[in-house]
Parts: C-alpha cells; structure tokens; sequence
C-alpha cells in the first residue's frame, strides 16, 4: 500500500508498531528492550509463523544512523511483506515457519526525531557528552569489537564519535543485551544501512578474515546477482574492511565475536545521486532489493541450521 512508500515520522512510526501489534495479534509480538538516550522505548517487534516449539530466529535492526530513512523504511517494509504473503510467498512462509524474526525499526529513536525536526543530516545518537558541547555518539562505533580504534573517533564533535567506552549509549547496550540473552536461537544478524549498494559481511573492525569467509562470500555474490537480474541495479559485496572501509565498533563484528556466524550489513541505494535524500518514489525498488537478499541469505541459513 501507498503507506509504505512514504517515509514516516517517529510518532507514525509508534503508532504503527501498535496498531500492527493490535491487528496481527496472531504473528505479531512488541518487546521494549530499553530506551533511548532521551528516553524513547526501543520496540523490537517479533514475527512468527507457526506457534509453539522453541525456535531459532534472525535479527533485523534499521535506523542506527539517523539521517538513512530508507533504513526505518525497510524494516516497515519488511514486517508488512511477511505479514501480507505468509502463508502465499513460498520463501517467506519457509522462512517465518523455521525462524522467528525480530525487527527493531528504529534503533537511533532521538536522531531520527531529530533529522525530521532540527538537521536532515544527522547521524549519530543525541546524547549530550561532558565536557563538550557536541552532541552524539555513533552508535556504529560504539560496540566492543576494536573499539575506537582507526577508522573511528574519540573526539565528541566528529561524526564518527564512538562514545566514552564501549556499549557506553543506551541504544547500543539494549541491543547488546538482547542479543546476548538471545545468542543461542539468534542465527542471523542484518543490519540496513544506506547509501552505496553494497551487502557486507565481517570484518569491518580489521582486514583479519573470518573463519567462514567463503561461505558468506558466496551468499552475497549470489544476492547481488540476483538483484542485478530482477531489478537492473549493482550490489558491491565483500568484507566491510575491504569493500568500504576499516570502521571498528560495529553492530555486525560484534554480534559475529558473539557467536552468530551469519551477520550482515546492508547499504541500500542510491550510489550518491541523492545519498541520504532519496526520493521516496524509489522506497518500493529499494527495498524489494533488499529484501530479495534477506531472503536469500534467511534460506541458507534455515538449510545449514
Ligand atoms: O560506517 C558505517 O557505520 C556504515 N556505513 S554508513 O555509510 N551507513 O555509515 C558501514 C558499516 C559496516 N560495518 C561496520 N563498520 N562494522
Ligand atoms: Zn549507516
């Protein structure tokens, strides 16, 4: 519907985590797994297909960086996909029936709210520093995995700023904590990014490769090809060290040292034409292409499990 072609202010965005809860009772649970620097709940909605025995599941986290709408945007689209086609799109039925699927749709609540309201641009979290008067964190910086070292920064003012010591942000420790508690059933880490149209894979936090690089390597070959045969568009694919650049403290070499082999980063479109501004006549496109991905790597990992 036209509602998912648009992009949504944090209070729509409330407001539709519920009435999806409320409407789709059947497969739809809202967990509050901490709150913001500013005191916003952080809701991970969780999906099921079929009720019952103790599942394994995969994560989905949009919305680290305030300033990449198409992030929050996707993970909308996403919960809306499997609600509508489960039980009629094969992939996804064969997904929802082997995994539970956790979605948290905004992990950065207060920069969102705050790229809608005050700087388009913004990036980082909005907690306030001491002994500065910049503001924020990056919460793409802030998990122990290398953390602060090259390719972040320990100055407060910087867009890069990985806060004052690891898990130091709310944001970033209520996610830890979730995963953590969960590290057993949790099989598949994604993270949605934008922009540049890659889909990368540990490490970012160093040019070590990791023990099953291969395999991943593989998956994300055969996701790009696929999205450049349905939807004409280039994916670049690899380690994120290598493929974009060297950035220590990410969500995804965390959640990997954590022990879930299959984690992931996706940067959605564009490559730079209008970057973070993109028009939300292109949500549909860009996010069928991602979730053609997810889908893909989701299969592999049911079939390895
Ligand atoms: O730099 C980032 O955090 C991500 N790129 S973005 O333009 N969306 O900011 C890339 C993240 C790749 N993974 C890690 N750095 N761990
Ligand atoms: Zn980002």
């Amino acid at each position: 519907g036209v509602f998912f072609e648009r992009y949504h202010s944090l209070e729509d965005i409330y407001y539709w985590v519920n009435r999806t809860k409320q409407e789709h009772s059947d497969m739809v649970k809202v967990i509050l797994i901490g709150s913001s620097s500013e005191k916003r709940p952080l809701y991970v909605i969780k999906l099921s297909g079929k009720r019952g025995e103790v599942k394994r599941a995969m994560w989905i986290d949009c919305g680290i960086h305030a300033r990449e709408w198409i992030a929050p945007a996707f993970c909308m689209w996403f919960v809306n996909y499997a609600i509508t086609f489960y039980n009629q799109n094969t992939e996804i039925t064969e997904i929802l029936n082997n995994m539970d699927v956790y979605v948290l749709t905004v992990m950065n609540p207060d920069g969102y709210k705050y790229t809608w309201t005050t700087d388009r641009m913004w990036r980082k979290n909005r907690a306030t520093n001491k002994d500065s008067n910049c503001a924020g964190a990056d919460l793409n910086r802030n998990f122990d995995a290398n953390w602060c070292t090259k390719g972040a920064s320990d100055n407060p003012c910087d867009p890069t700023y990985c806060g004052q010591y690891p898990e130091s942000e709310p944001e970033t420790q209520a996610v830890a904590r979730f995963l953590r508690s969960h590290k057993d059933i949790i099989k598949l880490y994604l993270s949605i990014h934008s922009y540049s149209q890659m889909l990368l894979f540990p490490y970012s936090c160093s040019y070590d490769e990791i023990p099953n690089h291969n395999e991943l390597f593989e998956l994300v070959r055969e996701a790009s090809a696929k999205i450049r045969r349905y939807y004409r568009n280039n994916y670049k694919y690899g380690p994120g060290a290598k493929t974009i650049y060297l950035a220590p403290g990410g969500s995804d070499d965390w959640a990997y040292n954590l022990g879930i082999k299959y984690s992931f980063t996706f940067e959605l479109q564009d490559r730079g034409r209008y970057g973070f501004l993109l028009p939300p006549s292109f949500i549909p496109q860009a996010c069928n292409e991602a979730l053609l991905a997810s889908k893909i790597i989701a299969l592999h990992v049911i079939k390895k499990l």
